[in-house]
């Protein structure tokens, strides 16, 4: 339970002019603030209109009361709700004469924080409110509610589960040392860790796609000068938000808007052409397009079906990230627009001028962030998660190895160690009041 013993009270519905306004109180006081604001305590669970009043009687409002009494409620406290009249100075008196009966004003995040303090929700479910509020399209919403439903955290508890079955089988080895079992020589462990390393991976796909759908692709269009890297960027926002000109060395700064391709979001950049250049101006807008790159989920590298591609701009792409070959200008050799495999890569050939093969595009987009694959098994995350999944995977990476050279028990009981650790952070688990404090204070007051 949490040990502040402090009440809090929030004016949970948005602000502005509503039907019904809400305010929420969580705490030990709540039993006599709703006895100082409604004359009695409702019975849990049984929605009781009633008068909220003043202390000397006066009528704030009249609405609804909802009583939870601990610990069934949402923080696993006392909690109130009054259901009032949506006004902002009805809100406002009804906010103040709780803080009159003693509750303190809520922190952002506070309530969904007493929640998982109390064992309500685990981090992973509580992130999931604040992504549910803070979704921007339909399918963010679908794979919020699937994590906080606990599809995600039920993927990391079974992992942890196995994990500490292999700990307990290499700990042992620790414990009785006299025995001389050698790990290596047992290839369960290898077995099970190998097993372990894969279901991680699994994971970590399915989170890199719930991150994606929360956060948006970040795809960055780069290739040399005139190419048609900003009229790209205008045709997907659907508006003439960057220059165009024949100039080569029109675009400098980096452009980047948030679109939407049939749900997925996308944090698309425009950048400045890549080439050698004198101009201390243009030499800044490769410089930052180089950044840009090195942040991209995928790159569209443009050139123009009149030239060749210039493979030198290839290869200062950063190694690794996913590249999509845009063949723009099709209209000028009077090339079909279509997509081919190139050099292992894909390459859409289209015209921006006359609009063909942006369908192709578009559908590209949504394959590359999976969204067509099977959504039924996502669930939304954040960079938070990935991160910590890598680190799970890169300290179970280091155990097989470990074990593999026979480098004792203890390293690879020490890599298994922080193997949950790092899967326990998702959950929260193992948290710091540091981390608890950045989750919880991005969250909506009342919230
Ligand atoms: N014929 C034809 N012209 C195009 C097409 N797409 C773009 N252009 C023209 O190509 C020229 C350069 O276009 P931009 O979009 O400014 O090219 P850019 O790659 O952003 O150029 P920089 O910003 O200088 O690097 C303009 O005159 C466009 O109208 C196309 O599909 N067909
Ligand atoms: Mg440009």
């Amino acid at each position: 339970m949490t040990t502040t013993g402090e009440t809090i009270a929030a004016i949970a519905t948005p602000p502005g002019m509503g039907g019904v306004g809400i305010v929420r109180i969580s705490g030990p006081r709540t039993r006599s603030i709703a006895e100082g604001i409604l004359g009695r305590v409702p019975e849990p669970r049984r929605a009781a209109f009633g008068t909220f009043r003043e202390a000397d009687g006066t009528f704030i409002d009249e609405g609804l009361a909802l009583y939870f009494q601990a610990p069934r409620s949402f923080t696993g406290e006392d909690v109130l709700e009054l259901q009032g009249h949506g006004g902002p100075i009805v809100m406002d008196l009804l906010l103040r004469r709780c803080l009159e009966l003693g509750a303190r004003l809520a922190r952002p995040g506070e309530f969904s924080e007493r929640a998982f303090l109390n064992g309500k929700l685990d981090l992973v479910q509580a992130e999931a409110v604040a992504d549910l509020i803070e979704s921007s399209t339909a399918l963010a919403v679908r794979l919020a509610g699937r994590s906080l439903q606990g599809v995600f955290s039920q993927r990391i508890n079974t992992l942890v589960e196995r994990l500490i079955q292999v700990r307990l089988h290499v700990e042992a080895t620790l414990d009785f040392p006299d025995e001389e079992i050698d790990l290596a020589d047992e290839p369960t462990v290898a077995i099970d860790l190998a097993a372990i390393l894969e279901a991680v991976d699994r994971l970590l796909a399915d989170a890199h796609q719930g991150q994606i759908i929360r956060e948006g692709l970040a795809v960055v269009i780069a290739g040399a000068p005139n190419v048609g890297k900003s009229s790209l960027l205008n045709a997907l926002c659907g508006s003439d938000a960057a220059i165009v000109t024949d100039i080569p060395g029109t675009t400098r700064d980096l452009l980047k808007f948030d679109i939407q391709v049939d749900g997925l979001p996308i944090r698309i950049v425009d950048t400045a052409g890549l080439r050698h250049t004198h101009d201390p101006v243009e030499q800044e807008g490769v410089r930052r397009a180089q950044t840009a790159l090195s942040e991209a989920d995928l790159v569209l590298w443009v050139y123009a079906a009149n030239g060749e591609p210039d493979e030198s701009i290839r290869s200062t792409f950063p190694a690794g990230c996913p590249i999509t070959r845009i063949r723009n200008k099709i209209d000028l050799p009077g090339e079909a627009a279509g997509l081919v495999e190139r050099d292992g890569e894909v390459e859409i050939a289209l015209s921006v001028a006359s609009g063909e093969g942006l369908d192709l595009l578009k559908a590209h987009l949504k394959s590359r962030a999976g969204l067509s694959a099977h959504p039924e098994g996502a669930f939304i995350a954040r960079r938070r998660h990935l991160d910590a999944l890598e680190r799970a995977r890169g300290a179970l990476r280091a155990a097989a190895t470990n074990l593999e050279r026979r480098l004792g028990a203890e390293l690879v009981a020490e890599e298994l160690h922080l193997a949950q650790r790092a899967l326990g952070e998702i959950t929260g688990e193992f948290t710091s009041d540091d981390l608890l404090g950045r989750i919880f204070s991005s969250f909506c007051i009342g919230k």
